[in-house]
């Protein structure tokens, strides 16, 4: 009986019955109200018919669709749906009779337009990066313009579609989440469909790019101190500061300082070192470890999702090292950058708080007086490359940290 969906068309019919004893002397033709649709009104999809049926005496109340007879009510009749046929225009007929012969009808007209999908939702709301293998959730709401339930059904980017939602009313969103199984990003997007079934197109994508998470490790310098460490994609990084003394041969590294030359700082924020003693070959990493290069630094921004958020995945979160705002900090990576500062070439320190400057072993090739390190701020989650500090910059003391071979 329901055939094409899109061009069928449904009545709700609630009829309101008022009973009362019967009289012989009853003259008085049935009253009938139709509450519902108005005469000349658009109907999307469906017709909701409500109508009240008023007789001391009622036996019967006919409907007729386009002169049709398609129903008869009786005192208890009450009826939710009705399948109506296809068309644009559509007169809706109530006849009622009572008992002693008297009847009165009442008809509208609507006009019958096809079902009107929800609007489509905007992008999803969820997170914009996580670790793959956990569970994260989106939210997505819309409207049916005509005020139709709506369910959602999310597409999470990864080849997975969602189970369709339960229905929540028209401009209520709904909260599903999903577990991504590898890094990378994707792009997550929702639909709706309305009680009728008809569907809105796709959202437009919400990014969200996960990264796996991080394995810890330690190792063990040349004096003996020991660090975390984590990988971070297909990279072992020290997940603290270099504060070694000694190049693996044993000679003492001589550009090498504590923070305002207080070895209380070394404990949290490592020691700072010159471009040369950072690469110096005697080898300043532990066994097995190197400085990292640009490139190797580029790896670990280029997973983290690219330089203006990798800074804040880097970054140690809160307030009790980094200066407020310390924007972006999630510390996503397990990398756990502090601001340990910088030492001019003058011996004047700074910054402490507020930047994070790191050595990578390569030098600027347009300029060889210069060196690439990369910085990060406590008011942006941005990852700086630079090479310029001043001429001078190979000799400033800025942190190490050391990458596995
Ligand atoms: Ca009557
Ligand atoms: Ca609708």
């Amino acid at each position: 009986m329901l055939r094409n969906k899109k061009n069928t068309f449904f009545i709700t019919t609630i009829l309101l019955l008022v009973i009362s004893n019967c009289s012989f002397f009853d003259f008085v033709p049935p009253g009938i109200n139709i509450i519902s649709p108005e005469d000349g009104e658009q109907c999307y999809g469906k017709v909701v018919l409500r109508a009240e049926v008023k007789d001391q005496c009622l036996d019967r109340t006919e409907l007729y669709i386009n002169g049709d007879k398609r129903l008869e009510y009786t005192k208890s009749d009450i009826f939710d749906e009705i399948i109506l046929g296809e068309g644009t225009d559509c007169t809706i007929k109530l006849k009622a009779f009572d008992k002693r012969g008297n009847w009165k009808e009442e008809e509208v007209r609507v006009e019958l337009l096809a079902f009107r999908p929800p609007n489509t939702p905007s992008a999803p709301s969820g997170p914009t990066s996580g670790y793959a293998d956990s569970t994260y959730s989106f939210s997505a709401g819309t409207t049916d313009p005509d005020g139709d339930n709506v369910a959602y059904q999310f597409d999470w980017g990864d080849g997975n579609l969602s189970s369709w939602s339960s229905y929540v009313s028209s401009g209520s969103s709904v909260s599903m989440s999903h577990s991504w199984s590898s890094a990378g990003t994707y792009s997550v997007k929702v639909k709706a469909k309305d009680s009728d079934g008809a569907e809105s197109d796709w959202s437009s994508g919400s990014t969200i790019s996960f990264i796996a998470t991080p394995e810890a490790g330690t190792v063990t310098d040349i004096d003996g101190n020991e660090y975390q460490t984590v990988k971070i994609g297909d990279q072992w990084w020290m997940a603290e500061n270099l504060k070694v003394t000694h190049y693996r041969n044993g000679d003492e590294i001589d550009g090498c300082w504590a923070y305002n030359d207080n070895e209380s700082n070394v404990g949290t924020y490592g020691r700072l070192y010159s471009w040369y003693s950072a690469t110096d070959s005697r080898g300043i990493a532990p066994e097995g470890w190197h400085v990292p290069s640009d490139g190797e630094w580029q790896t670990l921004v280029n997973y983290l999702s690219g330089s203006s958020v990798a800074g804040g995945k880097m970054k140690e979160t809160g307030t009790t090292h980094w200066n407020s705002p310390n924007t972006g900090a999630t510390n996503e990576s397990g990398f756990s950058a502090l601001p340990g500062g910088y030492r001019d070439s003058y011996g004047v320190y700074s910054n402490m708080g507020n930047f994070a400057y790191f050595w990578s072993s390569t030098e600027d090739t347009d300029a060889s007086l210069l060196a690439w390190f990369r910085f990060l701020r406590n008011d942006v989650s941005d990852v700086y490359r630079n090479s310029y500090f001043s001429y001078y910059v190979k000799g400033y003391g800025f942190s190490v940290r050391c990458v596995r071979d």
